[in-house]
This record gives structure tokens, C-alpha cells and sequence, in this order.
């Protein structure tokens, strides 16, 4: 699929090791089964391509339609430093399937169950690396004979150094991993690496029904590559540019390098400004603000709150109130929004790597409130989609999104017919109120928020005036629409 069947679409992001345990009939792919799954332990905790069909249910239960899956190609699997290859991004081999999460019929019987649901099926893609044990060593020919690396010859390698982050040529040319698990940087300048890599990436999507890729460590491959591999793709490139650099991201779209990147950016923006009681919304508002006057196309910018390089939101801060405006922010600003695997289940073990990858079986999928707020959240952007609703002669997808106004604690913005009014008073001790000047709607007229299902009269010169309680409703986010696309919406019944 390309980029504008991804528009509106909502991505949930997954480990294919920690999603769900292989039923009892399928075969192990690892023995013994470990009985529990401590994430410290760093090794497999069993799940497969097959396993995480009977729990698709669950992912489309809360209104997602397509799901991004954790690297499906071979890698090393050797005990190491930081032990086990669990998460998938030790490729060593992107020619050959992995066999610890199953066989190729089982990835495309994943495809395939996705596809007969109406979802889309995203890949993540490591080419920029190749693990070794061997760091300063690594790039002879027997050693790499040894590692069972797909490149085996010392030109196809970068010479071995460390990233300097302050200088790109260092970030594109030099090494991630550390001298533990190096992680080899590939000459993607060869010309027998790009075509490689081209011609595999063209057979991997069209083989296995692939609709989208996630590109791993984007920003250290030179971007000319990236625009090529994508096109030999033929589906949806989303690159992982990790930084708050807007322009540097930016660029991806402007230059064509790919069609979009994961909204880094925006994720600073809702921490500092969601992440703490009181935190710093005017961080939140620039960063906003910058990102829609940048990014050529930040309705394809992909939104998330947490992912397994970052700490769980959970960890950070336990205020559920606080979540569910970080959420909304997530979901109804420009871009699709991507929920991480546990997010749902308010996971917060997890300062980061590895403890962010607890399997997801402990929970019993369990239809916690914050499921059921994602669920909520996906339903509006499916009716407001689907209905094509439409503000000043503008849809949902084809507005951008405005700041309509901020405060040091509140930020109220449009995108389309839905105006969020968020907080980061988290549950506050004592009654407080926010006040919309000009929320766009007249005066005297009535409007719904789609989370609470309460209609609220719009006050002169078009203000809308929000309370948070001292105790129950707290904080809580709100969602906007008018009363007559609220009735057509059908989120609150008839209204
Ligand atoms: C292993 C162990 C860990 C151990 C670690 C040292 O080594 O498992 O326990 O702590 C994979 C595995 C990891 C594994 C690594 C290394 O490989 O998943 O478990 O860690 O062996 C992608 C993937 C990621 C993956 C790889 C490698 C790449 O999402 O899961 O890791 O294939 C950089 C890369 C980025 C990469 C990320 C992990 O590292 O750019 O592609 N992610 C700065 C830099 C960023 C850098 C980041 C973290 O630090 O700018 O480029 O990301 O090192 C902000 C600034 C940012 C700054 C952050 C920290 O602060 O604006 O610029 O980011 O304020
Ligand atoms: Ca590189």
C-alpha cells in the first residue's frame, strides 16, 4: 500500500518474541519454554508469527487496523554480552527468515489472517547493520565466513569506529552497538549491497502481502539509498530518525528520501508537556507548532508515547490522567498514531531497554480502562473518517492541525470537526477550569465531548469553558464536535 492508503490509518507496534505465547498445539520454536518471561534475562520467551494470529482479535477489539511486527529476518543466534537476539535486530542475514518466530508459511498465514480482517501488515527492516561479537576484529573475511553474515566480503563493511553524534558523516559512515555486541556498518554504498538489498526488499513485500516498512536506524544511511530501496519496495517506507532535530527529520520527506518518519519530535513535545503534572505545555505548543510548519507531510508522521528504545509513559509518571491526554494528543493530532504492545495494559516496568519488553501474556489481555480509551479514541478517527465530516469546507485528514489557544498547564487544538482540550493538571487537589476564547463554533450553540458524551453550550464570542474536579473526573481530556456531527458520528448515540 502507499502512502495516501496509509493516511488515517492507527499502527499497533509489536514484539513478536513478547506478544503472545505459542498455543498448545503449535511447536516450540524454543526450548525449554521459559516458564515465566523476565525481561532482564534477555532471551526468548517463545512467541511466533502464529501466535500473535490468535490474539488478533485483541489489537482489533481496540480499533486498530494494522499492526507493525518486530524484524523477521535471520540473526545471530549465539549467546552474547547482553545475551540473547530475542528483539529481532541482530540481522545477520536479511536474505533468510528467522527461524525462532516460525517458517515462511507462518509469516505469510500472519499476512494473510491480517489482510482477511481489512488491516494492514507493517514490517520493521535492519539493513544499516550486522552484529558481531568481535568488534575490532570483525571485518575480515574468515571472521565473517564465521558469523554467518550475508556479507562476507570486507568491502561490503565500513571500517570499524565509533558514531561521533555531533557530526553526520560519523553517524552515517561509523558504528552503533558498543564493543560488547558491535554492530558492523554496511557499506550501502556498494553497488552489489544496493542491489542486494534492493531486489530483496522488492521480493520480501510482495512475497509475504507486506503493506508498510518500518525502516530501522534511518538516519545512518545516506538518504539517496533510502529513496531507492523504498521505491524497489513498492509499499509505505516510515524511517526511524531518532532525535528532536525537526529539520533533520523533516528532510526526509522534503528531499523524498522516504515517505514519512516516526514523530520523534512530537513524542519530546507530549513528554515535556504531559509527562509531569504541571509540566512545560509551552514545550509542547513549539514543538507542535514547528512540526506542522516543517514536515512537508505531518499526516503521515508516526505518533507515539512510548516504543521499546524508550522508557514505558507508565514508568515516567503513574497519573492515568495524564496518559489519556498524552493519548489524545497522540491520536488526534496530524500523523497516524502508533501504540507500543503493553501500553494498553499501563505496563510501567520499563526505564527502558530491556525492561520495556515484558511479555504481554502476565496481563490476560484484560480490557483495562486504558483499552478501552484507545478503543474510544480509534472509533472517533474511524467516524470521523469514514463519515468525512467536515470543518469550514475541510475534512479530518485534509485539515492541519491548529493551536486554537495554550496556557502554561492547557493547550486546546483543532483538526478538522474535533477540537481536544488537554491538561497536564493531572488529578488536582482542588477545582480548576480552562477557558477556550474562540473555539470556532458560535455562540449559543451546543457541542458534545466525545469522551464524556456531555453536551456543553458554547458561550459569546464562541467560548467553551472546561472544569476539572477535585476528585473523580480530575484532569480528564476532552474531544469536541458539534452537536449535529456528534448525532451523525453516532459515538454518543443519539445526542
Ligand atoms: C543492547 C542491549 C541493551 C544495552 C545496549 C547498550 O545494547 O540489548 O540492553 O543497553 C538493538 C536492540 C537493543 C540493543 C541494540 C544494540 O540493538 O533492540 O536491545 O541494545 O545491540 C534502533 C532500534 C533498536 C535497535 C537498533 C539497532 C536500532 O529501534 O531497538 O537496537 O538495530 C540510536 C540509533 C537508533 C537505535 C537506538 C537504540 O540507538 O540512532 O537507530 N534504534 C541519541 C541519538 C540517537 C540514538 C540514541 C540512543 O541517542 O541521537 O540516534 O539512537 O542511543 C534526545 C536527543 C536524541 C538522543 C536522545 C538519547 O536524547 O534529542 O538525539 O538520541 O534528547
Ligand atoms: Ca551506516
Amino acid at each position: 500500500a502507499n502512502a495516501d492508503q496509509w493516511k488515517g490509518k492507527s499502527i499497533y507496534q509489536l514484539f513478536t518474541d513478547r506478544f503472545a505465547p505459542p498455543s498448545a498445539t503449535a511447536p516450540a520454536r524454543t526450548s525449554p519454554l521459559p516458564e515465566t518471561c523476565d525481561p532482564i534475562q534477555q532471551t526468548w520467551c517463545g512467541g511466533t508469527w502464529l501466535s500473535i494470529i490468535d490474539k488478533l482479535d485483541y489489537i482489533q477489539g481496540m480499533g486498530f487496523d494494522a499492526v507493525w511486527i518486530s524484524p523477521v529476518s535471520q540473526n545471530i543466534d549465539v549467546y552474547t554480552p547482553y545475551n540473547y537476539a530475542y528483539h529481532g535486530y541482530w540481522v545477520n542475514d536479511p536474505l533468510v527468515l528467522n527461524p525462532r518466530f516460525g517458517s515462511s508459511d507462518d509469516l505469510k498465514a500472519l499476512s494473510n489472517a491480517l489482510h482477511a480482517r481489512g488491516m494492514y501488515f507493517m514490517v520493521d527492516v535492519v539493513v544499516n547493520n550486522i552484529p558481531s561479537l568481535n568488534a575490532y576484529d570483525a571485518v575480515n573475511s574468515t571472521a565473517l565466513k564465521l558469523d554467518g553474515s550475508l556479507w562476507t566480503d570486507p568491502s561490503e563493511f565500513h571500517p570499524q569506529c565509533w558514531i561521533d553524534y555531533s557530526n553526520q558523516t560519523s553517524v552515517e559512515n561509523c558504528w552503533l552497538g558498543d564493543d560488547k555486541v558491535a554492530l558492523m556498518d554496511v557499506n550501502t554504498e556498494n553497488p552489489t549491497v544496493v542491489s542486494t538489498l534492493n531486489s530483496w526488499i522488492g521480493n520480501l513485500t510482495s512475497t509475504y502481502g507486506i503493506d508498510g516498512l518500518r525502516i530501522d536506524a534511518a538516519k545512518h544511511v545516506p538518504g539517496t539509498f533510502w529513496t531507492k530501496f523504498c521505491a524497489a519496495s513498492g509499499v509505505f517506507c516510515i524511517g526511524e530518525v531518532y532525535g528532536s532535530d525537526i529539520d533533520f527529520a523533516a528532510s526526509f520527506q522534503t528531499e523524498k528520501w522516504m515517505d514519512s518518519v516516526l514523530g520523534y519530535p512530537l513524542y519530546y513535545g507530549i513528554v515535556n508537556g504531559f509527562g509531569t503534572p504541571s509540566g512545560n505545555m509551552s514545550s509542547f505548543v513549539e514543538i507542535a507548532q514547528q512540526t506542522l510548519a516543517t514536515f512537508p507531510q505531518p499526516g503521515l508522521l508516526g505518533n507515539f508515547i512510548e516504543n521499546h528504545d524508550l522508557p514505558r509513559w507508565r514508568n515516567t509518571t503513574s497519573d492515568s490522567q495524564l496518559a489519556y491526554n498524552a493519548m489524545v494528543a497522540q491520536f488526534i493530532f496530524d500523523g497516524l498514531p502508533i501504540v507500543y504492545y503493553g501500553q494498553e495494559q499501563d505496563f510501567s516496568h520499563g526505564a527502558g531497554d530491556p525492561y520495556n519488553r515484558a511479555a504481554l501474556w502476565p496481563s490476560n489481555y484484560a480490557n483495562t480502562t486504558t483499552y478501552q480509551h484507545i478503543r474510544r479514541l480509534n472509533d472517533i478517527r474511524h467516524a470521523v473518517i469514514t463519515n468525512g465530516t467536515q470543518f469550514n469546507g475541510k475534512n479530518f485528514l485534509d485539515s492541519q492541525t491548529t493551536i486554537v489557544a495554550s496556557t502554561k498547564t492547557d493547550v486546546a487544538f483543532r483538526k478538522g470537526p474535533l477540537l481536544a482540550v488537554l491538561t497536564n493538571r493531572g488529578s488536582p487537589s482542588v477545582a480548576q477550569a480552562f477557558g477556550v476564547p474562540t473555539s470556532g463554533w458560535s455562540a449559543q450553540s451546543a457541542v458534545i465531548d466525545l469522551l464524556s458524551c456531555k453536551q456543553y453550550a458554547v458561550g459569546s464570542g464562541g467560548a467553551i469553558s472546561v472544569s476539572y474536579a477535585a476528585s473523580g473526573y480530575g484532569g480528564m481530556p476532552y474531544i469536541f464536535v458539534s452537536q449535529t456531527d456528534a448525532a451523525a458520528l453516532k459515538i454518543c448515540g443519539d445526542v
